[in-house]
């Protein structure tokens, strides 16, 4: 199944001011479409043409690193424009995932302070991420394309740490982009819908 670049789900400047129609333009339309491209290409004679993204991502880590790559980062941001919205962010989480993070992760503002130190702490590209493992939610960081998927767990929520994904907005202040993140951009409906799809 060929790869395809998904339509932003908001306007280009629907994140303003955490997020500019200038970093979209750049993250979503280059960026991603060139996982896409470069991806469909490495597809191509490698024997997983006919599986699923994450069936793909899965078999291609360790064995074939160019796809990987691209595959990977394609699936990332599938789910990254979706784990933003505008108006998103801070406290008004579902219940579920409320208890959950209370019960596995010792609250909120505990969550906050760990998933920002795992973005921080990233040494140079890659996501820091949300995820279910074994039942239980859990932080972690990973570089470059690579994702929970492909260490035996089910991401439910991840923030691109490339400085593509913030440079333009936030210069090198990474901190600050992961605090905007957190507070202002973070659709928990659909980490809800993740999490229930995890389970
Ligand atoms: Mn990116």
């Amino acid at each position: 199944m060929a790869f395809e670049l998904p339509v932003l789900p908001y306007a280009y400047d629907a994140l303003g001011p955490y997020m500019s129609k200038e970093t979209l333009e750049y993250h979503h339309d280059k960026h991603h479409q060139a996982y896409v491209t470069n991806g469909n290409n490495l597809l191509k004679d490698s024997g997983l043409e006919g599986k699923s993204l994450e069936e793909v991502v899965k078999a291609a880590y360790g064995k074939n690193a160019g796809l990987f790559n691209n595959a990977g980062q394609h699936y990332n941001h599938i789910h990254f424009w979706k784990w933003m919205k505008k108006g998103g962010g801070g406290k008004s989480i579902p219940g579920a995932i409320l208890a959950k993070i209370d019960s596995d992760l010792g609250g909120y503002d505990k969550f906050k302070a760990d998933f920002i130190a795992a973005g921080t702490t990233q040494f140079g590209s890659g996501w820091a991420w949300l995820s279910v493992r074994d039942g239980k939610l859990e932080i972690s960081k990973t570089p470059n394309g690579e994702s929970p998927l492909v260490h035996g767990a089910h991401p439910i929520l991840g923030v691109d740490v490339w400085e593509h994904s913030y440079y333009i907005d936030y210069r090198n202040a990474r901190p600050k982009y992961l605090e905007a993140f957190v507070d202002n951009l973070i659709n928990w409906e659909y980490v809800e819908q993740m999490y229930a799809a995890a389970r």
